[in-house]
């Protein structure tokens, strides 16, 4: 029924299943598809045909060692006690080797196995980065998706093992853990003065932002014009249709000028590129280019000198912990 469509509502289009086109290479893609209604729900209802061709094994497989290497390495943490391992699980690591190991092997108790769970890691997202490049080029596509993935890499890599190398030491690089992770992520902005005072950082979040706002913006316009055929964005930008008409103008009411079926979605490429570009550029500059970020501030005018603030150092207060 194509009735009146509002947020909650969606129409589910069934029908034979839907194989896709023919691939440029050889083409392993099973032949099996299935479909469900509740997966419909928030998906498209078909599911597969899926591809698993050699890349695709190899990355699921190094990404499953990883893992498990990973989850028995905190499993031992905790005595192999499977009550604690449940009930501690957020809170368990596997933690990079100690600043005295420097880029030298550790044992493996001690960081050897934290190595060896990241070179899985890093092997299984790499060989995933080569399957979204191959697929794309068999099916004649562009390869916008494997390089803004790419940009993705770039700050993992960064915060993993770029950096480290930089800084002559693995124990500057993120644990494996839930909160774990949280933790490095504070402790890295306290250890070098402040991540806020990272311009990088800051544009960083801009684009972050940015990118929901756009998402928000964009993903709301084309619903708003369903009905007129909006949804068929691409088709729109060389036969501009009522809907795209609607849309435009409706921008150019609302903002004063409006983006186009095509230029939107450069925006949102881009700014969801940048967020993870920028970010591994003020990762890769924290601590190998600039050793204290406030002091950074201070230097550059963008922070004041502690006394100026006015503010009373609470280590002074009367009564305060010694
Ligand atoms: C929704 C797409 C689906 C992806 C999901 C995540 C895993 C981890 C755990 C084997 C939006 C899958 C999770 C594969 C399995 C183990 C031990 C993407 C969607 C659902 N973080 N981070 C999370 C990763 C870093 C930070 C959550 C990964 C940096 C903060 C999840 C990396 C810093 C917060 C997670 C990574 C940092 C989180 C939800 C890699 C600075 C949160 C993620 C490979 C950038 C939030 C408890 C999500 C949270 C959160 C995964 C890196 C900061 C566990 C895989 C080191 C402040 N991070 N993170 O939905 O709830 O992403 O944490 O670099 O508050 Mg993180
Ligand atoms: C992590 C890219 C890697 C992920 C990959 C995917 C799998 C498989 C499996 C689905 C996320 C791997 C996939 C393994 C998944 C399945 C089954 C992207 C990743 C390859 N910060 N902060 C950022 C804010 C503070 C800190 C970026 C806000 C404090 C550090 C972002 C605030 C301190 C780092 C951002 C805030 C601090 C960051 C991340 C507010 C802590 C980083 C962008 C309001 C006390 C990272 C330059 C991103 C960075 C980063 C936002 C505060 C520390 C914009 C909004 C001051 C150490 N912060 N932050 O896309 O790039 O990450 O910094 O307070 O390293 Mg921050």
């Amino acid at each position: 029924m194509m009735g009146y469509q509002n947020i909650f509502t969606q129409v589910q289009l069934a029908g034979p299943p839907e194989v896709g086109p023919p691939a440029r290479d050889s083409d392993p893609r099973t032949g099996g598809t299935a479909s469900s209604y509740w997966l419909g729900k928030v998906f498209n209802a078909q599911i597969g045909p899926i591809y698993l061709g050699p890349l695709g094994i190899a990355s699921l497989i190094c990404g499953f060692l990883a893992f498990e290497i990973i989850g028995l390495n905190m499993f031992a943490s905790v005595g192999w006690d499977p009550v604690q391992f449940v009930r501690q699980l957020f809170w368990l690591a596997l933690e990079p080797p100690a600043a005295k190991y420097g880029l030298r092997i550790p044992p493996l108790a001690e960081g050897g196995w934290w190595l060896i769970a990241g070179f899985f890691l890093t092997t299984s997202i790499l060989l995933w980065w080569l399957r979204t490049y191959r697929r794309a080029k068999a099916l004649g596509m562009g390869t916008h998706v494997a390089w803004a993935f790419a940009s993705a890499i770039f700050l993992y890599l960064t915060l993993g093992f770029i950096r480290p190398v930089l800084m002559g030491s693995f124990s500057e690089a993120v644990p494996f853990g839930i909160f774990p992770h949280l933790h490095w992520t504070a402790a890295f902005s306290i250890r070098y003065g402040n991540l806020f005072y990272n311009p990088f950082h800051c544009l960083s979040i801009a684009f972050l932002y940015g990118s929901t706002l756009l998402f928000a913006m964009h993903g709301a316009t084309i619903l708003a014009v369903g009905r007129y055929g909006g949804e068929r964005e691409l088709e729109q930008i060389t036969d501009r249709g009522t809907a795209t008409e609607r849309a435009a103008l409706f921008w150019r009411w609302t903002m004063g000028f409006n983006a186009t079926m095509e230029s939107i979605h450069r925006w949102a490429w881009w700014f969801a590129v940048l967020t993870t570009l920028t970010g591994g550029i003020g990762i890769l500059l924290t601590g190998t280019v600039v050793d204290n970020l406030y002091l950074f501030a201070v230097q550059h005018g963008y922070a004041p000198h502690y006394p100026a603030t006015g503010a009373m150092d609470p280590n002074t207060h009367p009564g305060a912990v010694q």
